[in-house]
């Protein structure tokens, strides 16, 4: 069963270079977090970056919410990357059509495909989506061999449109396009079709030093506890936002989250 098999176990089994690469990655580095870096300013989000590079498998970006982006962004973020053994995710939620997409990824400002191992796409637009980003990275010849999607099967949002039957439709693109899918994003494992499918999961929050669990942050993201989206809904990597960023030190959270993570995976795959 999928859940029960090891990071390494379902290496093996994987059809997308890409997710085959996380996964052994988090095998090697014995880490299954994510953090994501949500600051203002491009430096902070650098410094981040490098101060939780050596606890986490990716680091999940939103340049949009940038004050500052500049064309260097990318390339120091790569060297980063390249220094602590992490992939980039940009969590740009694409959501248009095929040739919207592919302007999106791999023009403008942000150029994010020359720069994202990893980004996110919403299901919304059908298997369109899916070809109108690799047709851009076609058409550019680049990193054809060294990018991949996850998609949006569920939010962790209250209320959250991603109903039953959207994310077992979801869960079918996933399946039908493997090629350029690494994953999905969701709050649970089901229906998730095969073992080199990675579940990214965000909306994790723990109580540190005595401080309760948060269960919500007042705009709807609901939280919960870094063993219960491993142990219970079945998440292979964890992403902790201002659970982070939000702590005195964050290489000491992002420590901390690691350490939890990791032995709660453990317990999942032991036996
Ligand atoms: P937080 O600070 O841990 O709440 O940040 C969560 C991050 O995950 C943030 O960057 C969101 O944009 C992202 N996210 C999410 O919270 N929920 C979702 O369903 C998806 C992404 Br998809």
């Amino acid at each position: 069963e999928r859940l029960k098999m090891t990071f390494d176990a379902r290496a093996e089994k994987s059809t997308n270079m890409m997710s085959a690469r996380l996964l052994r990655l988090m095998a090697t580095k014995r880490t299954n977090l994510c953090v994501a870096g949500d600051l203002r300013s491009s430096a902070a989000v650098l410094r981040l970056a490098d101060a939780v590079g050596p606890y986490i498998c990716v680091f999940k970006t939103h340049v949009d919410a940038l004050d500052d982006f500049s064309g260097q962004f990318g390339p120091q973020l790569c060297e980063i990357a390249k220094t602590h053994n992490f992939l980039i995710m940009e969590d740009r939620k694409f959501g248009d059509i095929g040739n919207t997409v592919s302007l999106q990824y791999g023009a403008g400002n942000f150029s994010v495909a020359a720069w994202a191992d990893l980004v996110t796409v919403h299901a919304l637009p059908g298997p369109g989506i899916i070809d109108g980003l690799v047709s851009c990275l076609e058409t550019h010849r680049a990193h054809l061999k060294d990018r991949a999607c996850f998609i949006v099967a569920e939010m962790s949002c209250k209320d959250a449109l991603t109903t039953a039957s959207y994310r077992s439709e979801a869960m079918k693109l996933a399946e039908t396009r493997v090629d350029f899918v690494a994953g999905v994003v969701s709050q649970s494992a089901s229906g998730i079709p095969s073992p080199g499918l990675i579940q990214l999961t965000p909306g994790v929050r723990a109580g540190v030093n005595g401080t309760p669990q948060s269960d919500s942050d007042g705009l709807g993201q609901q939280y919960n506890s870094p063993r219960h989206v491993v142990l219970e809904r079945g998440a292979d990597v964890a992403v902790v936002g201002r659970g982070v960023t939000e702590a005195p030190d964050s290489a000491e959270a992002a420590k901390f989250y690691r350490d939890l993570l990791w032995e709660a995976y453990l317990e999942r795959v032991s036996e």
